[in-house]
């Protein structure tokens, strides 16, 4: 992952171009569902002349691909624009104008996790979310990206509430050598977090990252239940957790609006993980997130393996969904 990861620690450059090739092959295969929708048939209709039509159907593919009635119209009006200045005579120019527009949308949320390098503290992450959405998943992708910046780091299991979850997170951390503190289900999720945040900071740990149970948005006494959690962390060290990360599964729609805003208001949201965008046609959530929220998106998610966490990068996930060379 290298340098695209604002968190390197180590020095790889060698491999960073092809690594950069492969990762965005991997981000267009994943964004292909989204991509379809969008790039098969623009570039179909860029062929023809430009005209009213045009310009309804391609406002119908974007509103198609989820990516919401607001920055739509952002993006329809600024190509507009270009056609009346008449600097949008042919296809490669319209779309390119597309892809400027669709990344102008996004530029603002592009800020990676970054982990200051000198910290006194373990830089400690929160994760939550509604059930499902791939919280531990991303937990445990994250650990193996950390773990091969040669970071430290230790897991919370704080999920308490099912037995199979602490089991999970203990495969992760068996798997990427990473420590997992944990007790029985049942225990007090904020406990069992305070515990973990304890032993990082004695162990000098770079990073502490706790999962905790899934939860809907509207679940009063489980959204209480988290915010507690944040609060212990914040008796052991006044700046944590340093990120409240959100994780959202982007197949869910327009509906995650909804669930950013009420994890936002309980928590204050710092980052954001969008998942799954390779089981859905509707990864243009993205778009109406950064416009509406405009709270950073960290990562995307395009699939189960370790690499397919990827760092939010507007430009190469707009010409992967436009089905558009690397550039
Ligand atoms: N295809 C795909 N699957 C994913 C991605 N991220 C997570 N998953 C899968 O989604 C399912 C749920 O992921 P979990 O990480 O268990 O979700 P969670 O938020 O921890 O769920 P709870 O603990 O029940 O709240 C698992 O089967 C993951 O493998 C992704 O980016 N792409
Ligand atoms: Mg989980």
């Amino acid at each position: 992952m290298g340098a695209m990861f604002g968190f390197r620690k180590k020095d790889s450059s060698a491999a960073d171009t092809r690594e950069r090739a492969g990762l965005f092959a991997r981000l267009k295969q994943g964004l292909a569902k989204t991509g379809k929708v969008l790039s098969t048939d623009i570039t179909e209709l860029f062929r023809r002349r430009i005209d009213d039509t045009l310009f309804e159907e391609l406002e119908e593919r974007l509103l198609l691909a989820d990516v919401g009635v607001d920055a739509t119209r952002r993006i329809m009006d600024q190509i507009t624009r270009g056609v009346k200045r008449g600097e949008l005579g042919d296809a490669e120019a319209l779309m390119q104008a597309l892809e400027n527009a669709m990344t102008q949308i996004l530029e603002p949320v592009e800020q990676p996790l970054r982990i200051p390098p000198d910290r006194s503290q373990p830089f400690s992450i929160l994760v939550v979310g509604i059930n499902g959405a791939g919280k531990t998943t991303t937990i445990g992708k994250l650990s193996h990206h950390l773990r091969a910046e040669d970071y430290s780091v230790l897991l919370a299991a704080g999920d308490t509430f099912r037995a199979a979850a602490v089991e999970q997170l203990q495969t992760w951390g068996e798997r990427n050598g990473v420590p997992v503190v944990a007790q029985g289900t049942g225990a007090d999720s904020a406990s069992v977090v305070f515990d973990a945040l304890q032993a990082a900071q004695s162990r000098h740990i770079d990073v502490m990252i706790a999962d905790t149970a899934g939860r809907l948005h509207t679940q009063h006494n489980l959204m209480d239940e988290i915010r507690k959690v944040k609060r212990v962390m914040g008796r052991l060290d006044a700046d944590a957790p340093s990120e409240v990360l959100l994780v959202i599964d982007g197949g869910t729609g327009q509906n995650a609006l909804n669930q950013v805003r009420q994890f936002h208001e309980a928590l204050g949201v710092t980052g954001l993980v969008v998942t799954k965008l390779d089981g859905t046609a509707k990864g243009g959530v993205l778009f109406a997130l950064a416009e509406q929220m405009g709270i950073p998106v960290r990562f995307v998610g395009v699939g189960e393996r370790a690499e397919d966490l990827q760092p939010f990068d507007a430009r190469a996930f707009v010409r992967a969904l436009l089905n558009r060379a690397d550039g």
